[in-house]
């Protein structure tokens, strides 16, 4: 028994779906072998715990898993060949860009999305603001090799939303934001810049922020067939965990949206290269300072320290910075490193 909502949508609003539309392209291609062929090339639209649902060229597929193989490998946007008679799984292509997300207290990190282009990190113009948590995505975005854009939502309900996007637009240079409301027809139109042919999109942010909202808006699902939404709660506005699982959506006007279930929390681990660019004010003041591993805390000739003394840079940052290197870091650095665990930015004159 299939949930064929999300992928008998997907086939109904696309025309006629091609590979390339469906997010193909020669990264994939060359991954075949001569003998691989016949096989048909789908794409994943929803994991559950038993079983896969795709997407290819000809419509919506359930795909049987091979013995020993477990769905738990799998992610949402995934490619994969199968057999085109009976659906068998033959094996998983590499991802381009894949997101991995660790919540607090779990050891494995979570797939969140796999070969996504755009990640839109969705925040609410109300309590559920908060800079730092914003960051933690924005090195996710950056350490998986998508482009964020932040999507700032219930504009309607603050009196002074351009203070939010200022905010948000200074946590990350060149940073794309967008105010928009998910439940109206023109947040499809401030989103086609990324919202493309062939494009894919993931939608990440707390419960309650209108991710599902904004689903149904880009693809354009009758109310029978909408992902399901939930009002947030009276007294803290906080949303009520409405979405459970991901899914992949065809966008009305071309690419596709992963839609994603709200966080508690986002564990920040290995993920240097996404701090870095997310700090690039930071980062590029690291050379200047004397000492190669200077931890620009209280070594002497630490350029950090002198830009915070002279006011160009944010302390607020410098704080958020050492904290989510630090964590970081605590998950990467070897047991034996002469530095131990606390190497904030340490390994940034590899
Ligand atoms: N006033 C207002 N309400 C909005 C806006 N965007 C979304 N909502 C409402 O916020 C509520 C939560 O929306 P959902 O789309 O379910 O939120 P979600 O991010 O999918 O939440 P989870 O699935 O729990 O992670 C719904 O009642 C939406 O109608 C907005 O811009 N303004
Ligand atoms: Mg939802
Ligand atoms: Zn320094």
């Amino acid at each position: 028994l299939f949930d064929w909502k999300n992928v008998t949508e997907a086939s109904s609003t696309t025309h006629s779906i091609t590979l390339s539309s469906l997010g193909w392209s020669k990264f994939f291609e060359d991954q075949l072998e001569p003998h691989e062929a016949g096989f048909t090339r789908h794409r994943i639209a929803t994991v559950h715990r038993a079983r896969l649902t795709a997407i290819s060229q000809t419509g919506p597929v359930g795909l049987t898993l091979p013995v020993h193989s477990h769905t738990g490998h799998f992610a949402v946007g995934d490619w994969v060949l199968a057999d085109p008679q009976t659906q068998l799984l033959y094996r998983r292509l590499n991802r381009k860009t894949v997101l991995e997300r660790r919540i607090e207290g779990s050891k494995t990190p979570q797939l969140a999305g796999a070969n996504i282009n755009t990640l839109f990190i969705v925040t609410s113009c109300n309590a559920d603001f908060n800079p730092a948590r914003l960051e933690r995505y924005l090195a996710l975005a950056n350490e998986a090799g998508t482009t964020p854009v932040t999507l700032l939502t219930k504009a309607d309900t603050a009196p002074d939303a351009q203070t939010y996007q200022k905010q948000a637009s200074a946590l990350q240079r060149g940073l794309a934001v967008v105010i928009l409301d998910p439940r109206s027809g023109d947040a499809a139109a401030a989103l086609t810049p990324w919202c493309r042919d062939g494009q894919t999109v993931a939608l990440v942010g707390s419960s309650g922020v209108g991710k599902s909202t904004l689903v149904n808006t880009l693809a354009g699902l009758t109310p029978e067939r909408a992902q399901e939404t939930g009002r947030i709660r009276e007294h803290d506005g906080k949303g009520r965990h409405t979405t459970t699982s991901r899914s992949l959506h065809a966008i009305a006007g071309g690419g596709w949206v992963i839609d994603t279930p709200g966080m508690r929390s986002l564990r920040v681990s290995d993920a240097a290269f996404g701090i870095e660019t997310l700090f690039a004010e930071i980062t590029e003041l690291a050379p200047h300072c004397r000492f190669r591993d200077c931890t620009h805390a209280h070594e002497p000739g630490c350029a950090v320290q002198k830009a915070l003394a002279a006011g160009t840079l944010d302390p607020e940052r410098l704080t958020r910075w050492r904290k989510l290197s630090e964590e970081s870091s605590e998950h990467t650095a070897p047991r034996n490193s002469p530095f131990g665990n606390a190497g904030a930015g340490r390994n940034k004159k590899r």
